[in-house]
């Protein structure tokens, strides 16, 4: 059986259990702080991120992304990617503006972290505006739609959704929800999915000294 390493709030962690869930492919799901010295993710990947999965042979997989294709490739049903070029290409395009989005919001949780006087108010505005971008741009995409990409579950949903329901988590005052009506009717529409009730983000408490 699969292991995946996973922390309650990762948005690249739910990805891949939510994908998991959907394909319906079981696995031990190992909880940690990967910030902590206590995690053994870099056991499993160099870059010291999660999440990863271990394979039964011992052997790891990791990038969120590079996850999610891999499983997509060795478990190809139910699909949760296009069989069309085009359309394959549009949905790794919602995955590349989620990734950047939470990129962006990792950078601006660790910015919020330091010292008040050592923080940079130029830095967090950049980030913030990738972030802003992003929302902009998966509400212009996804329209009144009830799927991001076609009219069919995939993984630009899982990475909309999962995006979405990250910023509630880790910014619950920012009014994305106002401005992007059409995304938090989008968002809350997708919730009520199991894989997504079974991964509702959770933060965790960070011990070590990181920023
Ligand atoms: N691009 C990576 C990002 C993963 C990532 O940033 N994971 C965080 C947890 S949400 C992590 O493990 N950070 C530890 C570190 O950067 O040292 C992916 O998509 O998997």
């Amino acid at each position: 059986m699969y292991r995946l390493i996973s922390a309650t709030p990762s948005p690249y962690a739910r990805k891949v259990r939510i994908q998991l869930a959907e394909k319906g492919i079981p696995f031990e799901l190992i909880t940690e702080v990967p910030w902590d010295s206590s995690t053994q993710t870099p056991q499993y990947n160099p870059l010291e991120k999660l999440p990863v999965l271990i394979c039964e042979d011992g052997s790891s997989v990791f990038e969120s992304r590079y996850i999610n294709e891999w499983v997509e490739l060795k478990h190809p049903e139910p699909a949760l990617v296009p069989k069309d070029i085009d359309g394959i290409l549009a949905v790794k395009r919602f995955e590349i503006i989620v990734d950047g989005m939470c990129d962006a919001m990792v950078l601006m949780f660790f910015e919020k972290a330091r010292e008040p006087h050592l923080r940079s108010p130029e830095w967090t505005a950049r980030q913030k505006r990738k972030l802003d971008g992003g929302l902009r741009e998966l509400s212009r995409v996804i329209g009144a739609r009830e799927f991001a990409h076609g009219d069919v579950f995939s993984m630009a949903d899982i990475a909309s959704g999962t995006v979405l329901k990250y910023i509630d988590v880790r910014w619950p005052e920012n009014p994305w929800r106002a401005e992007y009506p059409n995304l938090a009717v989008y968002s809350d529409r997708l919730e009520q999915r199991p894989t997504f009730t079974a991964t509702v983000p959770v933060p965790q408490i960070i011990r070590d000294k990181v920023a």
